[in-house]
C-alpha cells in the first residue's frame, strides 16, 4: 500500500457553473450552492454520475472566481475559498478574511488504495459538535468515530458505531464557526484530534469521493438552516405522534393491546399511540397478521379508533424465504432482492428465519414495498416502524460480497435504512388518502428527516444510559432530524421505579415520547410502579399534553428552518465554555425557551448551569440570574426545568388524546423579562396535508417589555383555531390589575401573588394588550 497525495494543479476551467481543477491524481470540482455553502468534490472518477441520497438542491448556475499567481479564490458574498495551486489545498475564509477551516498544508487529501482521507488544520481552541447519533461528549474534540450502520444491541455508553450515519459536524474556534458535510455512504471515519498531537483533525471513507460541503454561516442556527435547505426538512408530523406512545416487545395479542389501551383510558392517563412489535405477524412475515392472536385486525383497529388511539406496527426488511408467501414470490419473480455478484440471492437469518433483503435503492422495489402496506392500512394502521434496517442479520456480519444491483453493500450500506424509510413513507403517503403517515426508523443517513422520525435503538435501564440518550437526542438535533425518541425506561434491563419516574419526566421533553421495553423485562406501563409513582407519571404525561401547542409550534419551526425541538445549548450558546463541561453537557433547550436539566434518579438536588440571561423555575416561579451554576432541588416529582425570561409559551388544559378538542382556551403564558421576544403560534388539523393548501392558523405573538405591550398579529391561513379564547397568564410581573385589550379595559381575572391571568376572546383582528 502506498499513500498518495494530491499534487499540483495542472488545469483550471469553469464548466456548467462549476470549477474543474485537474491534477495528475484526481479532479476537484468546486460548486457554489448559496452564498454560505460551497462544495468541493475531489474525485478520481470524474465521469461518474453526480448522485446523492442526501442533497436535494442544485448548485447555483455560476461560480465567481479569480486567479492569482499561487492560488485561485472563489468568492461568494459571505465566503472566500482559497485554492492553493501547488500543492492543491483548500482553505475557507469569511468574506472579511477570517480563516474558518483549512487543509493541513502538508497532507491535505490523500489516498491509500481506495480509502480517501482529508487532513485538516486543528485550531488550538477548536471544539466540534455533531455527527448525530454518537456516544461521547457534546464536544467531540479528542474523540474518533466510525460510521457503519450497526445493530448495536446492548450498546454501552461508549459504543461506536451505533445505528445511524450523519457525516456532518460543526467546528468552533476563535469565535468563528463552520459546518462540514462529507456526503459519502461508504464506511467512514472522523477524528477530532484524538491521536495527532493536536495538530490535525481528519476524516475520510473506505471508497468514493472526498465530497465535502462547507457551511460558512456564523450562527449554529443558520448553519442548520443551510444544511436542512440542502438536505431537506421534515414535514409536519401527525399531531397524534406527539402524544404519549406505549410500546413493548411485544403486546402478544389484540386482546392485550386493547386491554392496555382501555386501562389508559380508564385511569385517565393521556395516550395517543399503541404499538405492535414483531409478534403481531404470522411467523414474522412482513405484511401479515398472526391468524390466531391478531385474527381480526380491523376489529381491533376499530376499537382502538373508538378510543381515539392510533397503532404503529413494526416492519423489518428481511423477507422470509418461503414459497407461497406473497412478498417472497413477487420479490423472487421480479429480482427485487440483494444478491451475490454471480446473481445468487443473498440469504441472512433474522426473526423469520432465512431471509432475502429488498433492494431499496431501486425505485420499482420501493414502489412495490410501499404498495404492500395496504395489508396494514386496510385495517386502519397509520404508523410504520422500520427496524433492523442497518441492515441487521444474525451474526451481524453480512459479507461484503452482498450487492444491491451493481452496488457492493459496503458502498451504500449506510443509506439502506434511509431508503427503506423512504419507500415506507412514500408508499404509505399514497395509500393513506391525504393523511400524514408516521414513520419511525432505526437506521438513517443524512436527509432521512424528509421521510421519518428516528429513535436511538436498544438502550439500557440505568441512569448513565438515560443521560447518554439525552446527548444522542441533542446531537441528532444537529442533523436536521427533529422527531427523535429514546426508549423511555430503558429497553434492556428493568429500571428501578425511581428511574422509571425520572425517565418519564424527561420523556415529557423528548420530541417523541415513547415508552418501550424488551421482551422478558418487567412491564413498563405507568401503573406498574405503585400508586404513588403512577400518580407522578400520570401528572408528567398530562404536562406533556398541556405543552402540545408549544411543541406543535416547535415542529412547525423545525419544518421551516431545520431548528430541532431538543437543542443542545451549543446552538444558542456556542462560545460559552461552561455548556461543554461534562457536568452540564446533557442540558438542553426544549423549544425556544425551556431549559431542561436531566438528573439521574438517585439525586435529589442538581447543579444546573444557566447561561446568560434570566431564568424562572417552571415549578416554583423562582427567578435566577444566568451565567452561573445554581444548586436546585430535584425531587422525582420535579425535574429541573427553567423558563427563559421573556418567554412566550402557549399551553392548553389537559386532554386525554390529541383527538380531543379540550376546553377551547389557549393558555398563553408569558414570563417577564427585559428583552423583546416573539413566538410563532401554529395550528392545523394535525392529520392531513391541507395545511399545504393554506389551511393553517399561524399567529405571531410579540412581547415588548419596554412598551409594556403584548401583541397578537392578525392570524394567517384559512384554518379556524380550536381555541376560541385566550387566557393570558403573566409570570414574574409586578401586580397587574387590569389590561387594555385594544380599547377595552379588562379587569383582573384570577391570580395569585406570582401569576395573574386574563381571559379574552380569540378574535381574528390584531390584538394589542397593554398592562
Ligand atoms: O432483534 O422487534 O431495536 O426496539 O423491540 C431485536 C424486536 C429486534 C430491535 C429493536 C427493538 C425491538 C426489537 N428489535
Amino acid at each position: 500500500m502506498q499513500t498518495e497525495f494530491l499534487g499540483d494543479i495542472q488545469s483550471i476551467a469553469p464548466q456548467n457553473g462549476k470549477l474543474v481543477i485537474k491534477t495528475a491524481e484526481a479532479e476537484a470540482h468546486v460548486y457554489v450552492y448559496s452564498p454560505t455553502i460551497i462544495r468541493v468534490n475531489i474525485t478520481k472518477s470524474a465521469s461518474a454520475d453526480d448522485e446523492s441520497f442526501a442533497v436535494i438542491q442544485p448548485p447555483s448556475v455560476s461560480i465567481q472566481y479569480h486567479e492569482l499567481n499561487d492560488s485561485i479564490v472563489v468568492n461568494t458574498p459571505a465566503l472566500k475559498l482559497h485554492i492553493n495551486k501547488s500543492p492543491l489545498r483548500f482553505s475557507l475564509y469569511t468574506a472579511d478574511d477570517k480563516l474558518l477551516s483549512a487543509d493541513d498544508s502538508r497532507f491535505g487529501t490523500t489516498w491509500q488504495d481506495e480509502k480517501v482521507i482529508t487532513y485538516r488544520k486543528l485550531f488550538p481552541d477548536e471544539k466540534f459538535i455533531g455527527l448525530g447519533e454518537k456516544t461521547g461528549n457534546l464536544d467531540r474534540r479528542g474523540s474518533s468515530y466510525v460510521n457503519w450502520n450497526t445493530d448495536a444491541a446492548e450498546h454501552g455508553i461508549d459504543t461506536d458505531p451505533l445505528y445511524k450515519t450523519f457525516p456532518f459536524f460543526i467546528g468552533l474556534h476563535s469565535g468563528l464557526m463552520y459546518g462540514l458535510f462529507m456526503d459519502n455512504t461508504h464506511k467512514s471515519y472522523f477524528d477530532f484530534g484524538a491521536t495527532t498531537d493536536n495538530e490535525m483533525s481528519w476524516f475520510g471513507a473506505d471508497g468514493g469521493d472526498m465530497n465535502c460541503y462547507f457551511f460558512g454561516a456564523q450562527t449554529v442556527a443558520q448553519i442548520l438552516a443551510d444544511y436542512t435547505w440542502l438536505t431537506g426538512r421534515m414535514e409536519m408530523p401527525p399531531l397524534w405522534s406527539l402524544g404519549y406512545q406505549q410500546c413493548r416487545w411485544s403486546y402478544m395479542s389484540a386482546n392485550e393491546v386493547l386491554d392496555i389501551a382501555q386501562t389508559f383510558r380508564k385511569k385517565q392517563i393521556p395516550i395517543d399511540v399503541m404499538y405492535c412489535d414483531i409478534d403481531y405477524m404470522d411467523n414474522y412475515k412482513i405484511f401479515t397478521w398472526n391468524p390466531k392472536t391478531f385474527a381480526k385486525p380491523k376489529l381491533m383497529m376499530d376499537k382502538l379508533k373508538a378510543m381515539d388511539m392510533h397503532l404503529v406496527t413494526i416492519v423489518d426488511p428481511g423477507i422470509k424465504v418461503e414459497e407461497g408467501y406473497k412478498q417472497y414470490d413477487e420479490g423472487v419473480k421480479n429480482d427485487y432482492f440483494a444478491t451475490y455478484p454471480n446473481g445468487d440471492k443473498f440469504i441472512g437469518e433474522v426473526w423469520p428465519g432465512r431471509c432475502h433483503f429488498p433492494d431499496f435503492f431501486r425505485q420499482d422495489v420501493r414502489e412495490w414495498w410501499g404498495a404492500a402496506f395496504t395489508a396494514l392500512t386496510d385495517a386502519g394502521v397509520d404508523g410504520f416502524w422500520n427496524d433492523m434496517n442497518e441492515p441487521a442479520a444474525w451474526g451481524q456480519n453480512i459479507p461484503s460480497l452482498m450487492q444491491f444491483g451493481d452496488k457492493p453493500m459496503p458502498q451504500v450500506r449506510n443509506a439502506y435504512g434511509m431508503e427503506m424509510a423512504r419507500a415506507t413513507f412514500d408508499g404509505t403517503k399514497k395509500i393513506l388518502n391525504g393523511k400524514r403517515p408516521f414513520v419511525l426508523t432505526r437506521a438513517a443517513y443524512c436527509g432521512t428527516q424528509r421521510y421519518s422520525s428516528v429513535w436511538t435503538g436498544d438502550n439500557s435501564a440505568y441512569d448513565a444510559h438515560m443521560l447518554l440518550g439525552q446527548r444522542l437526542v441533542n446531537s441528532l438535533g444537529l442533523t436536521g432530524m427533529a422527531l427523535i425518541g429514546v426508549d423511555i425506561g430503558g429497553f434492556t434491563g428493568d429500571p428501578t421505579p425511581q428511574l422509571m419516574v425520572r425517565w418519564n419526566s424527561l420523556g415529557v421533553y423528548t420530541p417523541m415520547f415513547r415508552n418501550h421495553a424488551r421482551i422478558d423485562t418487567a412491564h413498563r406501563e405507568p401503573w406498574r410502579w405503585g400508586a404513588k409513582n403512577e400518580a407522578i407519571i400520570k401528572k408528567d404525561i398530562e404536562l406533556r399534553y398541556r405543552l402540545l401547542p408549544y411543541i406543535y409550534s416547535g415542529f412547525y419551526q423545525a419544518s421551516q428552518t431545520g431548528m430541532p425541538l431538543s437543542r443542545t445549548l451549543a446552538i444558542d450558546y456556542p462560545f460559552d465554555d461552561n455548556i461543554y463541561h461534562p457536568k452540564y453537557q446533557n442540558q438542553f433547550l426544549f423549544g425556544n425557551s425551556m431549559l431542561v436539566c436531566p438528573v439521574i434518579s438517585t439525586e435529589k438536588t442538581a447543579d444546573v448551569y444557566l447561561p446568560q440571561g434570566e431564568w424562572y423555575r417552571l415549578s416554583s416561579g423562582m427567578k435566577f440570574t444566568g451565567k452561573q451554576v445554581a444548586n436546585v432541588p430535584a425531587p422525582l416529582t420535579d425535574l429541573p426545568v427553567f423558563i427563559k425570561a421573556s418567554a412566550i409559551i402557549p399551553m392548553q388544559t389537559t386532554i386525554q388524546s390529541t383527538a380531543e378538542k379540550g376546553d377551547g382556551t389557549l393558555q398563553l403564558h408569558i414570563w417577564n423579562g427585559t428583552e423583546a421576544n416573539e413566538f410563532i403560534y401554529y395550528e392545523d388539523d394535525g392529520l392531513t396535508y391541507n395545511y399545504q393548501q393554506g389551511q393553517y392558523y399561524k399567529r405571531q405573538i410579540r412581547f415588548y417589555p419596554a412598551k409594556k405591550q403584548i401583541v397578537l398579529d392578525i392570524p394567517e391561513g384559512t384554518f379556524k383555531s380550536k381555541f376560541t379564547q385566550f387566557n393570558l397568564v403573566l409570570h414574574g410581573f409586578d401586580k397587574v390589575n387590569s389590561l387594555t385589550i385594544n380599547a377595552d379595559v379588562k379587569k383582573y381575572h384570577t391570580g395569585t401573588s406570582k401569576t395573574t391571568s386574563f381571559l379574552f376572546d380569540n378574535t381574528e383582528g390584531n390584538i394589542s394588550i397593554t398592562y
